[in-house]
């Protein structure tokens, strides 16, 4: 029974590491980030609304049924791994500085803007976003390569815009 299992979800996983690739293609950053409810914390594969699980007074989103029933297993497992992080842009930086994180983690982040628009842009991870003053824009990441990237303003917000830089350290 076990194995049964097991090959299926090799079998949904194979199949859902596609068309996350697909949808990629045809979706900008921007977009994806609006849409989407989050990653599942089972596959790391994009969430669904229609796939939600509440634990504890907190709502997860997952890509499948099974996912659910995975996650039902050991809850704490999968939540150890979410890192939920408050950033704030500023003129002409990021907070904190340095991001740390772990390499498996899913990194949630609520980002605003101290003063001027900015962009949040890390070109390794594929995340391009624009925040206001006072808005808060919910990223979410799974840090699965490891190293430090360079975080950049990517949107004009004054003199010392060229200099406006952050890192994201993914450790080990
Ligand atoms: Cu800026």
């Amino acid at each position: 029974m076990r194995l049964v299992f097991t090959l299926i979800l090799a079998i949904f996983l194979g199949s859902n590491a596609v068309y996350a690739n697909e949808e990629h293609q045809h979706m900008s950053d921007e977009k994806q980030a609006q849409e989407s409810v989050g990653i599942c914390p089972v596959t790391h594969e994009p969430a669904s609304k229609e796939y939600s699980y509440t634990y504890k007074g907190k709502t997860y989103y997952f890509c499948c049924s099974m996912c659910i029933e995975e996650f039902k297993k050991d809850p704490q497992k999968y939540i150890s791994k979410i890192k939920e992080i408050y950033l704030e842009a500023f003129q002409y930086g990021f907070s904190p500085d340095p991001l740390v994180v772990k390499k498996g983690d899913i990194v949630k982040l609520d980002i605003t803007s101290r003063d001027v628009t900015h962009g949040f842009y890390i070109k390794e991870y594929g995340i391009n976003a624009t925040i206001k003053k006072d808005e808060h824009k919910k990223i979410e990441f799974f840090a699965n390569k490891t190293g430090t990237f360079d975080i950049v303003c990517s949107v004009y917000c004054g003199p010392g815009h060229s200099g406006m830089r952050g890192r994201l350290i993914v450790e080990e």
